[in-house]
């Protein structure tokens, strides 16, 4: 019951954010960059992020939240009710596409991801789970994934990785690249978990992801049986950054032991 009426509330305040997202277009972005010049972020981003944080502190004062731009707690545990909130996942998509973005939201309670929520605004299409509940893509239940193969496999990949890089022994990725069936890259983390969560890729991996990227991928992943872990193969611990690995069992098993060898 509580989980429902949170499940309601979190809903209609994300399809009001993005109704606001839709409608900031109309007028010119204010544009800055982050920790380097290629990490951007908007007033947009600040302002829905603060958007959510003013409905949630008046309405579920004893509720913390841990925001991408800021606005919310300063964070050492997952104890007690959570929101992970990016409130534009993708946002250098937002700025130069006005496409290919999402709402990422996940709700912890005591570290366990017990509601998620990915949603594309532009094509106001709204993936949600509630944990032990099946996903569903807006009224539609979202199927159990089926195993596959690498090679019957589209693995989502952002390029940088196969080139030689500090992070990843890249010529494993090379050799991923030629052994898939393909490779895709959407520059939203939130977007491809959802994407992998439909079927539409197999899998996908990234370097270095925030816990508001993926809280809410999640749980939704994991409720059609495909598995999120860091590219080590451990639990993910949502409370900083780290690499990021999310598939069909048995991909992301393959995946992990003949392809991914992290320096
Ligand atoms: P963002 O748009 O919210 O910044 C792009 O490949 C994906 O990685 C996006 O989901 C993007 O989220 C995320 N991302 C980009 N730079 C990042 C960084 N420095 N730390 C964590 N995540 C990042
Ligand atoms: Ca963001």
């Amino acid at each position: 019951m509580v989980l429902q009426k949170l499940d309601r509330y979190a809903k209609a305040l994300i399809k009001e954010a993005g109704t606001k997202i839709r409608h900031s277009f109309a007028s010119e972005l204010a544009i800055e960059s982050k920790a380097d010049a290629n990490d951007l972020v908007t007033n947009i981003d600040k302002e829905i992020e603060q958007f959510f944080i003013k409905h949630i502190r008046t309405d579920y004062p004893e509720h913390l939240i841990l925001g991408e731009e800021g606005f919310g707690d300063n964070l050492s545990t997952l104890d007690g009710y959570v929101w992970l909130l990016d409130p534009i996942d993708g946002t250098m998509n937002f700025i130069h596409q006005q496409r290919n973005f999402a709402i990422s939201l996940g709700i912890y309670k005591d570290g366990v991801g017990v509601l998620g929520y990915i949603y594309d605004v532009m094509h106001d299409e709204l993936y949600s789970s509630q944990k032990g509940s099946g996903a569903y893509l807006n009224d539609e239940p979202i199927p159990v994934l089926e195993p596959t193969t690498i090679s019957e496999a589209i693995i989502g990949l952002n390029a940088s990785w196969v080139i030689p890089n500090p992070y990843i022994e890249n010529e494993g990725l090379i050799r991923l690249v030629k052994d898939a069936r393909g490779i895709r890259s959407y520059g939203s983390a939130a977007l491809e978990l959802a994407y992998v969560a439909t079927g539409r890729i197999d899998a996908y991996m990234s370097m270095r992801l925030s816990p508001w990227d993926i809280a809410g991928g999640a749980v939704i992943a994991e409720e059609v049986g495909a598995v999120a872990t860091n590219l080590k193969g451990q639990k993910l611990q949502f409370l900083g950054q780290d690499t990021f690995l999310v598939a069909r069992k048995s991909l992301h098993d393959s995946l992990l032991s003949n392809y991914i060898s992290l320096k």
